[in-house]
Protein backbone atom coordinates (compact mmCIF):
# COMPACT_ATOMS: atom_id res chain seq x y z
CA UNK A 1 0.00 0.00 0.00
CA UNK A 2 1.65 3.15 -1.12
CA UNK A 3 2.17 5.87 2.02
CA UNK A 4 -0.04 8.63 1.09
CA UNK A 5 1.52 11.06 3.00
CA UNK A 6 5.08 10.33 2.16
CA UNK A 7 4.18 10.63 -1.46
CA UNK A 8 2.11 13.73 -1.12
CA UNK A 9 5.13 15.15 1.09
CA UNK A 10 7.59 14.48 -2.29
CA UNK A 11 5.36 15.89 -4.87
CA UNK A 12 6.29 18.35 -7.38
CA UNK A 13 4.56 21.08 -8.69
CA UNK A 14 5.98 23.56 -10.91
CA UNK A 15 4.51 27.35 -11.22
CA UNK A 16 4.73 29.07 -14.53
CA UNK A 17 6.58 32.59 -14.61
CA UNK A 18 3.67 34.54 -16.70
CA UNK A 19 1.38 33.63 -14.29
CA UNK A 20 2.16 36.13 -11.57
CA UNK A 21 2.23 38.80 -14.66
CA UNK A 22 -0.41 40.69 -15.89
CA UNK A 23 -2.52 39.18 -18.75
CA UNK A 24 -5.59 39.18 -20.17
CA UNK A 25 -7.70 37.86 -23.53
CA UNK A 26 -7.44 39.99 -27.02
CA UNK A 27 -10.25 41.97 -25.97
CA UNK A 28 -8.46 43.35 -22.64
CA UNK A 29 -6.08 42.71 -20.18
CA UNK A 30 -7.20 43.99 -16.70
CA UNK A 31 -3.76 45.03 -15.30
CA UNK A 32 -3.79 44.47 -11.13
CA UNK A 33 -1.38 46.13 -8.77
CA UNK A 34 1.69 44.57 -7.57
CA UNK A 35 2.34 42.47 -10.18
CA UNK A 36 6.00 41.72 -11.09
CA UNK A 37 8.07 44.31 -13.36
CA UNK A 38 10.78 41.52 -14.23
CA UNK A 39 11.74 37.86 -13.83
CA UNK A 40 13.24 38.10 -11.03
CA UNK A 41 10.03 39.31 -9.24
CA UNK A 42 8.26 36.70 -10.80
CA UNK A 43 10.42 34.10 -9.71
CA UNK A 44 10.16 36.17 -6.11
CA UNK A 45 6.54 35.63 -5.88
CA UNK A 46 6.80 31.39 -7.43
CA UNK A 47 9.41 31.45 -3.98
CA UNK A 48 6.33 32.83 -1.63
CA UNK A 49 4.11 29.95 -3.41
CA UNK A 50 6.77 27.34 -2.22
CA UNK A 51 7.53 28.65 0.99
CA UNK A 52 3.71 28.71 1.92
CA UNK A 53 2.62 25.09 0.08
CA UNK A 54 5.95 23.52 0.16
CA UNK A 55 5.49 21.56 -3.09
CA UNK A 56 6.12 24.12 -5.90
CA UNK A 57 10.33 24.56 -5.64
CA UNK A 58 10.69 25.10 -9.53
CA UNK A 59 9.64 27.93 -11.39
CA UNK A 60 8.98 27.90 -15.39
CA UNK A 61 10.77 30.53 -17.45
CA UNK A 62 9.33 31.49 -21.03
CA UNK A 63 11.69 33.25 -23.71
CA UNK A 64 11.55 36.24 -24.44
CA UNK A 65 9.19 36.94 -21.91
CA UNK A 66 11.71 36.18 -19.29
CA UNK A 67 14.80 37.28 -20.88
CA UNK A 68 17.74 38.64 -18.95
CA UNK A 69 21.40 39.83 -19.62
CA UNK A 70 23.04 37.15 -17.09
CA UNK A 71 21.08 34.05 -16.68
CA UNK A 72 23.44 32.33 -14.58
CA UNK A 73 23.01 34.86 -12.35
CA UNK A 74 18.86 34.85 -12.32
CA UNK A 75 19.16 30.97 -11.34
CA UNK A 76 21.69 31.96 -8.50
CA UNK A 77 19.07 34.85 -7.67
CA UNK A 78 16.67 32.15 -8.09
CA UNK A 79 18.21 29.69 -5.52
CA UNK A 80 18.94 32.30 -2.82
CA UNK A 81 14.84 32.53 -2.61
CA UNK A 82 15.02 29.08 -2.39
CA UNK A 83 14.02 27.53 -6.03
CA UNK A 84 14.97 26.13 -9.11
CA UNK A 85 14.74 26.81 -12.82
CA UNK A 86 12.10 24.76 -14.00
CA UNK A 87 10.85 24.28 -17.57
CA UNK A 88 12.45 26.71 -20.39
CA UNK A 89 9.85 27.35 -22.36
CA UNK A 90 10.31 28.55 -26.03
CA UNK A 91 8.29 31.42 -27.73
CA UNK A 92 8.20 31.26 -31.77
CA UNK A 93 4.66 32.75 -32.10
CA UNK A 94 4.92 36.59 -30.95
CA UNK A 95 7.05 38.34 -34.27
CA UNK A 96 5.38 39.46 -37.29
CA UNK A 97 8.01 37.00 -39.27
CA UNK A 98 5.73 34.40 -37.88
CA UNK A 99 2.87 35.67 -39.71
CA UNK A 100 2.56 32.07 -41.80
CA UNK A 101 4.53 29.85 -39.46
CA UNK A 102 8.12 29.55 -37.54
CA UNK A 103 9.96 26.05 -38.15
CA UNK A 104 7.41 25.41 -40.51
CA UNK A 105 7.44 28.45 -43.03
CA UNK A 106 7.72 28.22 -46.09
CA UNK A 107 10.60 31.06 -45.95
CA UNK A 108 13.88 28.78 -44.96
CA UNK A 109 15.10 32.33 -43.22
CA UNK A 110 12.32 32.25 -40.88
CA UNK A 111 12.80 28.97 -40.34
CA UNK A 112 16.41 29.39 -39.21
CA UNK A 113 15.57 32.71 -37.00
CA UNK A 114 12.50 30.24 -35.90
CA UNK A 115 15.52 27.14 -35.22
CA UNK A 116 18.19 29.96 -33.37
CA UNK A 117 15.32 30.25 -30.66
CA UNK A 118 15.29 26.86 -29.94
CA UNK A 119 18.96 26.52 -29.83
CA UNK A 120 19.18 29.77 -27.90
CA UNK A 121 16.28 28.27 -25.19
CA UNK A 122 19.19 25.34 -25.03
CA UNK A 123 21.69 27.45 -23.91
CA UNK A 124 19.48 29.07 -21.44
CA UNK A 125 18.98 25.95 -19.91
CA UNK A 126 22.77 25.25 -19.91
CA UNK A 127 23.45 28.43 -18.03
CA UNK A 128 20.37 28.06 -15.52
CA UNK A 129 20.59 24.31 -14.65
CA UNK A 130 17.32 23.66 -16.67
CA UNK A 131 16.82 19.88 -17.82
CA UNK A 132 12.92 20.47 -20.23
CA UNK A 133 12.71 22.89 -22.94
CA UNK A 134 8.91 23.13 -23.66
CA UNK A 135 8.30 23.72 -27.60
CA UNK A 136 4.99 24.75 -28.43
CA UNK A 137 4.47 25.83 -32.21
CA UNK A 138 1.51 28.53 -32.93
CA UNK A 139 2.03 27.00 -36.78
CA UNK A 140 -0.31 26.16 -38.99
CA UNK A 141 -2.88 27.42 -41.80
CA UNK A 142 -5.84 29.26 -42.02
CA UNK A 143 -7.15 28.02 -45.53
CA UNK A 144 -7.19 24.64 -47.74
CA UNK A 145 -4.74 25.52 -50.27
CA UNK A 146 -2.68 27.71 -48.31
CA UNK A 147 0.50 25.40 -48.12
CA UNK A 148 1.51 22.18 -48.44
CA UNK A 149 0.44 19.54 -44.77
CA UNK A 150 3.09 17.67 -45.51
CA UNK A 151 6.32 19.88 -46.36
CA UNK A 152 5.22 21.69 -43.22
CA UNK A 153 5.94 18.35 -41.44
CA UNK A 154 8.86 17.82 -42.87
CA UNK A 155 10.05 21.35 -41.97
CA UNK A 156 8.97 20.60 -38.39
CA UNK A 157 10.96 16.98 -38.18
CA UNK A 158 14.45 18.92 -39.97
CA UNK A 159 13.82 21.45 -36.64
CA UNK A 160 13.10 19.23 -34.17
CA UNK A 161 16.06 17.29 -35.17
CA UNK A 162 18.53 20.25 -35.18
CA UNK A 163 17.81 21.06 -31.64
CA UNK A 164 17.22 17.35 -29.98
CA UNK A 165 21.21 16.63 -31.48
CA UNK A 166 22.01 19.98 -29.84
CA UNK A 167 20.56 18.97 -26.17
CA UNK A 168 23.07 17.67 -23.58
CA UNK A 169 23.29 14.57 -22.04
CA UNK A 170 20.52 15.26 -19.00
CA UNK A 171 17.98 17.56 -21.12
CA UNK A 172 15.24 16.63 -22.72
CA UNK A 173 12.80 18.07 -24.94
CA UNK A 174 9.13 18.34 -24.08
CA UNK A 175 6.86 18.62 -27.39
CA UNK A 176 3.37 20.26 -26.42
CA UNK A 177 0.42 20.18 -29.06
CA UNK A 178 -2.70 22.07 -29.07
CA UNK A 179 -5.69 21.35 -30.90
CA UNK A 180 -6.60 24.63 -32.98
CA UNK A 181 -5.79 28.23 -32.18
CA UNK A 182 -3.90 30.50 -33.62
CA UNK A 183 -4.10 28.74 -36.89
CA UNK A 184 -7.91 27.48 -37.59
CA UNK A 185 -7.99 25.20 -40.48
CA UNK A 186 -4.70 22.84 -39.67
CA UNK A 187 -2.68 23.48 -37.06
CA UNK A 188 1.42 21.17 -37.35
CA UNK A 189 1.28 19.65 -33.71
CA UNK A 190 -2.45 19.40 -33.65
CA UNK A 191 -2.77 15.83 -30.97
CA UNK A 192 -0.91 13.73 -28.77
CA UNK A 193 -0.29 11.67 -31.95
CA UNK A 194 1.57 13.82 -33.79
CA UNK A 195 3.78 15.10 -30.98
CA UNK A 196 4.33 11.22 -30.27
CA UNK A 197 5.44 10.18 -33.50
CA UNK A 198 7.68 13.08 -33.83
CA UNK A 199 9.46 12.36 -30.29
CA UNK A 200 9.43 8.48 -31.62
CA UNK A 201 11.45 9.64 -34.38
CA UNK A 202 13.93 11.84 -32.28
CA UNK A 203 14.77 9.54 -29.55
CA UNK A 204 14.66 9.02 -25.88
CA UNK A 205 15.07 12.40 -24.94
CA UNK A 206 12.07 13.59 -26.66
CA UNK A 207 8.68 13.61 -24.92
CA UNK A 208 4.89 14.74 -24.78
CA UNK A 209 3.63 17.51 -23.35
CA UNK A 210 -0.04 17.12 -22.65
CA UNK A 211 -1.57 20.69 -21.84
CA UNK A 212 -5.07 19.81 -20.45
CA UNK A 213 -6.60 22.58 -21.86
CA UNK A 214 -5.45 21.57 -25.76
CA UNK A 215 -8.27 18.86 -26.69
CA UNK A 216 -11.32 18.70 -28.09
CA UNK A 217 -14.54 19.25 -25.88
CA UNK A 218 -15.21 15.29 -24.24
CA UNK A 219 -11.57 14.23 -24.90
CA UNK A 220 -10.25 11.27 -22.90
CA UNK A 221 -7.44 13.04 -21.31
CA UNK A 222 -6.77 9.77 -18.74
CA UNK A 223 -6.57 7.72 -22.21
CA UNK A 224 -3.63 9.88 -23.43
CA UNK A 225 -1.99 9.79 -19.98
CA UNK A 226 -2.43 5.76 -19.99
CA UNK A 227 -0.99 5.84 -23.37
CA UNK A 228 1.93 7.66 -23.38
CA UNK A 229 2.57 6.34 -19.85
CA UNK A 230 3.00 2.56 -21.17
CA UNK A 231 4.83 3.60 -24.18
CA UNK A 232 7.35 5.82 -21.88
CA UNK A 233 6.98 9.12 -24.03
CA UNK A 234 5.15 11.19 -21.51
CA UNK A 235 7.55 13.75 -20.49
CA UNK A 236 5.23 16.30 -18.81
CA UNK A 237 1.45 18.14 -17.95
CA UNK A 238 0.46 21.68 -18.42
CA UNK A 239 -2.48 21.94 -16.34
CA UNK A 240 -5.27 23.89 -16.15
CA UNK A 241 -8.63 24.19 -16.49
CA UNK A 242 -10.82 24.93 -19.55
CA UNK A 243 -14.95 25.18 -20.03
CA UNK A 244 -14.99 25.76 -23.78
CA UNK A 245 -11.35 25.89 -25.39
CA UNK A 246 -7.74 27.07 -24.17
CA UNK A 247 -9.16 29.25 -21.30
CA UNK A 248 -6.31 28.91 -18.90
CA UNK A 249 -8.49 28.57 -16.14
CA UNK A 250 -7.27 27.06 -12.38
CA UNK A 251 -6.69 23.33 -12.72
CA UNK A 252 -8.96 21.45 -10.91
CA UNK A 253 -11.95 24.72 -10.96
CA UNK A 254 -13.50 23.38 -13.94
CA UNK A 255 -13.60 19.46 -13.65
CA UNK A 256 -11.70 18.34 -10.60
CA UNK A 257 -13.17 15.31 -11.44
CA UNK A 258 -11.12 14.94 -14.23
CA UNK A 259 -8.09 16.03 -12.83
CA UNK A 260 -8.56 12.99 -10.21
CA UNK A 261 -8.94 10.59 -13.05
CA UNK A 262 -5.67 12.02 -14.73
CA UNK A 263 -3.80 11.54 -11.41
CA UNK A 264 -5.21 8.42 -11.08
CA UNK A 265 -3.35 7.11 -14.01
CA UNK A 266 -0.10 8.84 -12.96
CA UNK A 267 -0.27 6.81 -8.99
CA UNK A 268 -1.80 3.33 -10.78
CA UNK A 269 1.74 3.70 -13.02
CA UNK A 270 4.31 4.46 -10.42
CA UNK A 271 4.84 8.17 -12.09
CA UNK A 272 4.14 10.74 -9.06
CA UNK A 273 7.47 11.02 -8.06
CA UNK A 274 10.60 13.01 -9.46
CA UNK A 275 12.45 10.28 -10.34
CA UNK A 276 9.83 8.96 -12.56
CA UNK A 277 10.53 12.01 -14.85
CA UNK A 278 6.68 13.43 -15.54
CA UNK A 279 6.89 17.23 -14.86
CA UNK A 280 3.76 18.36 -13.08
CA UNK A 281 3.38 22.16 -14.06
CA UNK A 282 0.58 24.41 -14.28
CA UNK A 283 0.09 26.99 -17.80
CA UNK A 284 -2.71 29.28 -16.51
CA UNK A 285 -3.15 32.56 -16.61
CA UNK A 286 -5.22 34.74 -13.70
CA UNK A 287 -6.88 37.31 -15.80
CA UNK A 288 -9.69 38.56 -13.38
CA UNK A 289 -8.53 36.86 -9.92
CA UNK A 290 -5.72 37.82 -7.68
CA UNK A 291 -2.62 36.01 -8.71
CA UNK A 292 -0.70 34.32 -6.33
CA UNK A 293 -3.44 33.18 -4.54
CA UNK A 294 -4.81 32.09 -7.35
CA UNK A 295 -1.76 29.96 -7.81
CA UNK A 296 -1.77 28.70 -4.49
CA UNK A 297 -5.68 27.43 -4.87
CA UNK A 298 -4.23 25.69 -8.16
CA UNK A 299 -1.68 23.56 -6.30
CA UNK A 300 -3.57 22.98 -3.15
CA UNK A 301 -6.27 21.29 -6.16
CA UNK A 302 -3.35 19.22 -7.66
CA UNK A 303 -2.83 18.21 -4.56
CA UNK A 304 -6.43 17.36 -3.63
CA UNK A 305 -7.53 15.16 -6.77
CA UNK A 306 -3.06 13.36 -6.32
CA UNK A 307 -4.26 12.50 -2.34
CA UNK A 308 -7.47 11.13 -3.68
CA UNK A 309 -6.02 9.34 -6.47
CA UNK A 310 -3.72 7.71 -3.95
CA UNK A 311 -6.22 6.78 -1.33
CA UNK A 312 -7.65 4.51 -4.07
CA UNK A 313 -7.76 0.83 -2.79
CA UNK A 314 -5.21 -0.46 -5.37
CA UNK A 315 -5.84 -3.99 -4.52
CA UNK A 316 -9.73 -3.86 -3.80
CA UNK A 317 -9.67 -2.32 -7.72
CA UNK A 318 -7.60 -4.66 -8.95
CA UNK A 319 -10.16 -7.88 -7.34
CA UNK A 320 -13.31 -5.73 -8.63
CA UNK A 321 -11.46 -5.58 -12.48
CA UNK A 322 -10.29 -9.16 -12.25
CA UNK A 323 -13.71 -10.54 -11.26
CA UNK A 324 -15.39 -8.37 -13.81
CA UNK A 325 -17.57 -6.48 -11.38
CA UNK A 326 -18.12 -3.69 -13.10
CA UNK A 327 -20.02 -1.60 -10.15
CA UNK A 328 -17.88 -2.80 -7.50
CA UNK A 329 -14.88 -1.34 -9.52
CA UNK A 330 -16.51 1.96 -10.08
CA UNK A 331 -17.06 2.00 -6.85
CA UNK A 332 -13.82 1.61 -5.63
CA UNK A 333 -12.69 5.01 -7.68
CA UNK A 334 -15.55 6.90 -6.56
CA UNK A 335 -15.03 6.18 -2.54
CA UNK A 336 -11.40 7.57 -3.08
CA UNK A 337 -13.11 10.85 -4.95
CA UNK A 338 -15.98 11.31 -2.58
CA UNK A 339 -13.45 11.11 0.55
CA UNK A 340 -12.84 14.95 1.50
CA UNK A 341 -8.94 14.83 1.68
CA UNK A 342 -8.42 18.71 3.22
CA UNK A 343 -7.82 17.37 6.97
CA UNK A 344 -5.62 14.92 5.73
CA UNK A 345 -3.46 17.95 3.63
CA UNK A 346 -4.16 20.33 6.80
CA UNK A 347 -2.64 17.69 8.89
CA UNK A 348 0.64 16.91 6.40
CA UNK A 349 1.37 20.67 6.16
CA UNK A 350 1.49 20.72 9.69
CA UNK A 351 3.76 17.59 9.59
CA UNK A 352 6.05 19.63 7.17
CA UNK A 353 6.24 22.85 9.46
CA UNK A 354 3.55 25.39 7.03
CA UNK A 355 0.72 26.79 8.18
CA UNK A 356 -2.15 24.30 7.09
CA UNK A 357 -4.03 26.85 5.45
CA UNK A 358 -1.63 28.61 2.60
CA UNK A 359 -4.22 31.05 1.10
CA UNK A 360 -5.08 32.16 4.73
CA UNK A 361 -1.29 32.34 5.75
CA UNK A 362 -0.59 34.38 2.39
CA UNK A 363 -2.97 37.00 3.05
CA UNK A 364 -1.56 37.40 6.78
CA UNK A 365 1.83 37.72 5.48
CA UNK A 366 1.53 41.48 4.24
CA UNK A 367 3.59 40.28 1.00
CA UNK A 368 0.63 41.79 -0.82
CA UNK A 369 0.39 45.02 1.16
CA UNK A 370 4.29 45.14 0.35
CA UNK A 371 4.49 44.76 -3.45
CA UNK A 372 1.36 46.73 -4.03
CA UNK A 373 3.21 49.54 -2.63
CA UNK A 374 6.82 49.03 -3.75
CA UNK A 375 5.93 47.60 -7.52
CA UNK A 376 4.44 50.44 -9.79
CA UNK A 377 4.10 49.43 -13.48
CA UNK A 378 4.02 45.53 -13.19
CA UNK A 379 4.59 43.73 -16.45
CA UNK A 380 2.46 41.99 -18.77
CA UNK A 381 2.76 38.72 -19.34
CA UNK A 382 3.64 38.84 -22.89
CA UNK A 383 1.03 38.68 -24.88
CA UNK A 384 -3.19 39.36 -24.86
CA UNK A 385 -2.50 43.32 -25.65
C1 LIG B 1 -0.12 27.68 -25.82
O1 LIG B 1 -1.49 27.85 -25.76
C2 LIG B 1 0.47 27.40 -24.44
O2 LIG B 1 -0.29 26.43 -23.78
C3 LIG B 1 1.93 27.05 -24.53
O3 LIG B 1 2.31 26.21 -23.47
C4 LIG B 1 2.56 28.39 -24.40
O4 LIG B 1 3.92 28.34 -24.05
C5 LIG B 1 1.71 29.00 -23.34
O5 LIG B 1 0.39 28.56 -23.65
C6 LIG B 1 1.75 30.48 -23.32
O6 LIG B 1 0.73 30.97 -22.55
MN1 LIG C 1 0.69 25.04 -22.45
MN1 LIG D 1 -2.42 26.83 -24.01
Amino acid sequence: MTDVRAALRQQRIETPSWAYANSGTRFKVFAQAGVPRNPEEKIADAAVVHRLTGVAPTVALHIPWDRVEDYGALAKYAADQGVGIGAINSNVFQDDDYKLGSVTNPDPGVRRKATDHLLECVDIMDATGSRDLKLWFSDGTNYPGQDSIRARQDRLAEALREVYDRLGDDQRMLLEYKLFEPAFYTTDVPDWGTSYAHCIELGPKATVCIDTGHHAPGTNIEFIVAFLLRAGKLGAFDFNSRFYADDDLMVGAADPFQLFRIMHEIVAADALSAEAGIAFMLDQCHNIEAKIPAIIRSVMNVQEATAKALLIDADALAAAQRAGDVLAANAVLMDAYNTDVRPLLRELREEMGLDPDPIAAYHRSGYQERIVAERVGGEQAGWGA
